[in-house]
């Protein structure tokens, strides 16, 4: 739950609340009110916070297992039949408007169920936020500096190892559905999927481009590739990716498990919801509140985010229209999500009606968050939580206990041996993620040893406003580190400051630990092969411009200011 975000009621509550009308199965009052006494976890722990606590958690394991007699003890990757797998990823889903993330008017009541049915990961991050690199990460396991697709333009080096190609080795036939975008306008297919539906770069929610407002870069028109065929677009992108998904399973080889990668266009911006849905929340107020100006100089933020207010990603030129309105723009990405929370109901539904939803892993993701007004930004790439977490929820029947809230620190980079994992397939042969199912089976965090996470984000000169930043995240204190700037570093105590909006980069409080962490950032980079800045060509628009009246240039440091070396 984002800080800024107004709660009205408690996340649990709510998801419980809303889990009782999409399901049939009733929680009982003494399960509910545990819930609530149990409360969320706090920051930096490792540890599990299930509905009735830890007893409660083995219990429901129990029951399941004994439920589910064909199944072997979880967390075993021996099953003599292999999981299914659905993943499904969303674009830009910020981790907070979720209706089980507490948020204050959303309704996502299927992606809910899957924190209901199996587990809602509350430390969940991507290592870049940025469409292609997390998407890369994804696919290969590897951090963006070793995969080096460190813009939206560039494909992945074809030596890399995508982690479904290990899937089609376990014998699994696998498809990809959906946004590809790595490497512009790419989309034929690609190694690891035996079935193939892309669109180029950006695609299009219509056809037809009605509902959108301004033109984004990378939009296409051109339909789909499907298994190396055009295939016009007929309507709503959501929907009709979802057709194609349930028209594979409904034809495919039912004697292999499946992998189904279903990548969503939505929730990329310029968000166009379905038309059912348009207006839905005209009404709504942004939840989030913009810092202003002043603000921002008090809590020592550093120039180039200040600077940023008035560029095409800051909340005072947002996409370089003069009177962007980020509550606008908000209103229309949270009605966009209702297709994808449709989207997962169908394909839920069509698992079930199959018989295949206990045999079935389904995983929901999002690639990167989103800034509205959050630091003065719009958009993503920066370390911070609104850009850098994502929602993150898996069901397993039999595997991963219900209702589980498992704050164990994962990133985009561990799906891949995660999945493969779940799958009994071949690990990646090089892999800079770890695989999770073991704890998650286990309801256990502490089985993970990872404490922190290596962020990254290397400079566009598309978006010059955003500079190189490497970052410890994941923890209660985010050391951030901007690379070729002469401008501030930045520290945070997420605990006290969950905004992120005193920076203390400068507090001799503090100067051990920021050492500390400063070491441990240059040991995650050396032992990762991170010493290298990955340079690509240039390609693409480019988009400096400010405003000539609204947030002027910011001042240096105040620290910087003094009349001698030593003063
Ligand atoms: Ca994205």
């Amino acid at each position: 739950m984002h800080p800024t975000i107004l709660r009205r009621e408690s996340p649990i509550a709510r998801l419980l609340a809303r889990a009782s009308l999409t399901t049939a199965t009733k929680r009982t009052a003494t399960q509910a009110t545990a819930t609530q006494a149990t409360g969320p976890g706090k920051r930096g722990q490792c540890c599990v916070r299930t509905f009735a606590g830890a007893v409660s958690a083995l219990l429901m394991w129990l029951t399941c297992f004994a439920g589910n007699a064909g199944a072997q003890p979880a967390g075993d990757s021996s099953v003599a039949k292999p999981l299914n797998i659905l993943f499904i990823l969303c674009d830009d889903h910020r981790f907070d408007c979720l209706g089980a993330a507490g948020h204050p008017f959303l309704e996502t009541p299927h992606i809910d169920s899957l924190a209901k049915n199996g587990a809602m990961l509350t430390h969940a991050y991507v290592t870049t936020s940025l469409c292609s690199p997390s998407r890369a990460s994804i696919l290969t396991g590897q951090y963006a500096h070793n995969h080096r697709v460190v813009d939206n333009y560039h494909p992945v080096d074809p030596d890399l190892t995508f982690f479904p190609q290990q899937l089609q080795k376990a014998g699994y036939e696998t498809a990809f559905i959906g946004k590809w975008h790595k490497g512009g306008d790419i989309d034929d297919p690609q190694r690891g999927f035996d079935h193939w539906v892309a669109f180029k770069g950006q695609g299009t929610y219509w056809p037809d481009g009605h509902g959108t407002t301004r033109e984004v870069p990378q939009t296409t028109y051109d339909g789909f590739n499907v298994n190396g065929k055009r295939v016009e677009q007929q309507g709503y992108i959501t929907d009709e990716l979802t057709d194609y998904a349930i028209d594979w399973l409904s034809s495919r080889d039912d004697d292999k498990p499946f992998f189904l990668y279903l990548s969503h266009k939505a929730v990329h911006a310029d968000f166009v919801p379905a038309d059912r849905h348009r207006g839905r929340y005209d009404d709504q107020p942004l939840p989030i509140r913009t810092p202003t100006v002043q603000e921002m100089d008090a809590g020592k933020m550093p120039m180039w985010l200040r600077n940023q207010r008035n560029s095409r990603h800051g909340a005072d030129f947002g996409y370089n229209i003069a009177d962007f309105s980020p509550a606008v723009y908000y209103r229309r990405y949270c009605e966009a999500l209702l297709a994808v929370d449709d989207s997962v109901g169908r394909l839920v539904a069509e698992l079930n009606s199959r018989g295949l939803g206990d045999e079935t892993l389904v995983v929901y993701m999002g690639d990167n968050g989103f800034q509205f007004g959050d630091h003065g930004l719009i958009d993503k790439r920066t370390a911070y939580e609104a850009s850098a977490k994502v929602p993150l929820l898996m069901q397993a029947p039999g595997k991963i206990p219900p209702g589980q809230v498992f704050d164990g620190l994962v990133g985009n980079i561990d799906i891949g041996p995660t999945l493969l994992q779940a799958a009994s397939a071949p690990a990646l042969p090089e892999v800079d993620g770890i695989s999770f199912w073991d704890a998650i089976c286990q309801a256990d965090a502490n089985a993970l040893s990872r404490k922190h996470l290596l962020y990254e984000y290397y400079w566009e000169r598309n978006y010059p406003h955003t500079p190189t930043l490497h970052a410890i995240i994941g923890g209660r204190w985010k050391y951030i580190r901007c690379h070729g700037l002469w401008d501030r570093d930045e520290f945070y105590d997420l605990q006290n400051d969950p905004g992120e909006m005193n920076n203390l980069i400068e507090s001799p409080q503090h100067a051990d630990r920021i050492a500390e962490m400063n070491s441990q950032l240059w040991q995650m980079l050396a032992e990762s092969n991170g010493m290298d800045v990955p340079l690509l060509e240039d390609r693409g628009p480019r988009f400096p411009w400010r405003h000539p009246e609204h947030a002027q240039q910011a001042t240096f440091p105040q620290e910087y200011f003094r009349r001698t070396e030593k003063e």
